[in-house]
């Protein structure tokens, strides 16, 4: 067969392709202009250092949850592959693979890195979002020094590289191979089975034996949430590990998610919350379309917030095999914003603790440093070094481990985790969708006044409590392992009984502004741990939305979501 031909196409630059707190995501109709989204992928290719792409045999791994245009996308990264002088693309079936199954992949593989095409937990459809990630060869996101040189080559583009006459078989299983003019070796497309790598990955970190044995006695719900995570539930859930049938929900991947927000929080998640209400259910989970996200709820939809979570999880990694082969947990962390209850495990099992930006990115430095063992972020994000992504499925796994051991009830093993170590009082304040000027308006007020002479040490009151300003920034992080420094990661107002209250403009969203507003408090009283967290919290709430003026400023009464 003659070979296929590389053509050069003149572009010009657009502006606005800067990667945010995950990737560039923009509206499915912006990803579909003329020369967009190949813009971004030859500036992505572009600055793969040439020592990675040796290391990792000029392979990348490829794939994405599923949503609208993907499969368009797919199609043209190979293109661009081919043309770029890559030897190989490693890419899920029919596209398919979760954001931990690239993970997991990039590194069983030894590739130099991978494209994710998602815009994870934003709507889908041909009027909702797309996203494009690149992960690096450790297997997580790319971190800011690299995202910030794909974005400097954005600005600069004149022309990308293509091989129009490439069209890979998706669907078949096996590689498919083409011959580049110009090139000395074959370009080798391997299509491969979305979940079999990431199930044999589960099958070294968890028991499957003894998760089996959990699930013939309780029954678990997932919602997959019409997300990439369908055929991994059916798969490993209930294939392998016999959860019945009524078990999987929305595990059908749509390429709009069905039209809903696939958000596993208690509002874009309610059915879930819903059902578990019945009763009839021990565990219910949820996962966002491209599966790094998960919820954790227990019998009669009892929610276990994602700080609390991670911190379930730290405290009783004895009971995965993983943890017991590697001596325990070598380091804990957590995003800024998250809740402080994985710290008091820290403490309590002497373990090291990093708080990080908000980002994923930003935990890769220190896995790779061995610093690092479980992780998370209120987002319903938590994972571990087994890979560089947060992992929703891994969360389950972890809380059926811990059932199995403790012999408990997510409710009982929560409560008493409580009782031994406090409880960190959460909630966020999620505005979507709001006016960009209005917000940057607040966030430069609050800024100004949280960081002015006198802000330490004043007094704010509602109701009958009073909280006294310990500290007030905006959130700079300093990497220990290679010294990069990242400013502007949150408005951060510290009292002096260690309470907090978080401001920050979220960097996933595609058009506006979206507000979040955290809020996180300790409590040591026995008696008031098992109150209600917005109850509890309601004084401080108040206090936060006054100082800030978010309501006059933004015109927003209620937020869109409240976790
Ligand atoms: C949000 C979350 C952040 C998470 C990020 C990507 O970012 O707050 O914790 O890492 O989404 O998650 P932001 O900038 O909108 O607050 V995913 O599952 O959307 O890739
Ligand atoms: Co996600």
């Amino acid at each position: 067969m003659a070979p296929v031909a590389v053509l050069k196409v003149a572009t010009t630059p657009f502006e606005g392709q800067k990667p945010g707190t995950s990737g560039l995501r923009k509206p499915v109709p912006v990803f579909q202009g003329e020369h967009y989204a190949a813009n971004f992928v030859q500036s992505t290719l572009s600055c793969i250092p040439a020592a990675e792409l040796q290391a990792g045999s000029h392979t990348l791994v490829v794939g994405g949850d599923g949503r609208y245009y993907m499969q368009d996308a797919v199609q043209m990264i190979v293109r661009m592959c081919a043309a770029n002088g890559l030897r190989k693309v490693i890419i899920g079936q029919n596209g398919i693979f979760s954001t931990p199954a690239v993970s997991c992949v990039i590194r069983k593989r030894s590739a130099a890195g991978g494209i994710i095409l998602t815009a994870s937990h934003n709507p889908g459809g041909p009027n909702g979002d797309f996203g494009i990630k690149y992960n690096i060869s450790n297997g997580g996101p790319a971190p800011e020094g690299v995202t910030n040189a794909i974005f400097n080559y954005t600005k600069t583009i004149k022309e990308y590289l293509i091989c129009p006459d490439i069209t890979v078989d998706l669907a078949s299983l096996g590689t498919q191979t083409f011959q580049v003019a110009g090139q000395p070796q074959p370009f080798v497309v391997e299509i491969v089975d979305s979940v079999e790598d990431y199930l044999q990955m589960c099958r070294d970190i968890f028991d499957f034996p003894t998760i089996k044995a959990l699930l013939a006695t309780i029954k678990i719900r997932a919602d997959a949430m019409c997300g990439v995570m369908g055929p991994y539930v059916r798969r490993i859930l209930c294939q392998e590990l016999g959860a019945s049938a009524d078990a999987a929900v929305r595990c059908d991947p749509k390429d709009d998610f069905g039209g809903h927000h696939p958000d596993p929080n208690l509002t874009y998640a309610a059915d879930l919350v819903n059902t578990m209400k019945t009763g009839d259910y021990e565990l219910g989970v949820a996962f966002d379309g491209d599966g790094d996200r998960n919820m954790i709820l227990g019998r009669g939809g009892f929610f276990v917030t994602p700080s609390d979570s991670v911190a379930v999880i730290a405290a009783n990694c004895d009971c995965i095999p993983y943890f017991q082969r590697t001596g325990g947990a070598k380091g804990f962390a957590r995003s800024m914003p998250t809740g402080g209850a994985l710290d008091r495990v820290a403490e309590g099992l002497k373990v090291p603790m990093f708080e990080v930006p908000t980002g994923w990115k930003f935990f890769g430095n220190l896995m790779d440093a061995g610093k690092l063992s479980i992780c998370g972020e209120e987002s319903f994000g938590t994972g571990s070094d087994h890979i560089r992504e947060k992992d929703g499925f891994w969360a389950v796994m972890s809380w059926l481990s811990i059932m199995a051991a403790r012999k408990a009830s997510v409710e009982e093993i929560v409560q008493t985790h409580w009782a031994k170590y406090g409880r960190n009082f959460f909630t966020r304040y999620d505005y979507e969708n709001v006016d960009a000027a209005p917000a940057n308006q607040m966030m430069a007020n609050v800024e100004q006044l949280i960081t002015g002479a006198t802000f330490v040490g004043k007094e704010f009151s509602h109701g009958d409590k009073t909280y006294k300003v310990a500290k007030g920034d905006n959130f700079t992080y300093t990497d220990p392992i290679d010294g990069s420094v990242s400013t502007k990661q949150g408005l951060r107002i510290v009292f002096e009984d260690g309470s907090r209250v978080i401001f920050r403009l979220s960097g996933t969203g595609s058009v506006g502004a979206t507000i979040r507003m955290y809020v996180d408090s300790y409590e040591t009283d026995a008696a008031k741990q098992k109150l209600d967290a917005q109850v509890m919290l309601k004084p401080l709430v108040e206090i936060a939305l006054k100082l800030s003026q978010l309501r006059e400023l933004t015109g927003r009464d209620q937020p869109t979501v409240i976790t």
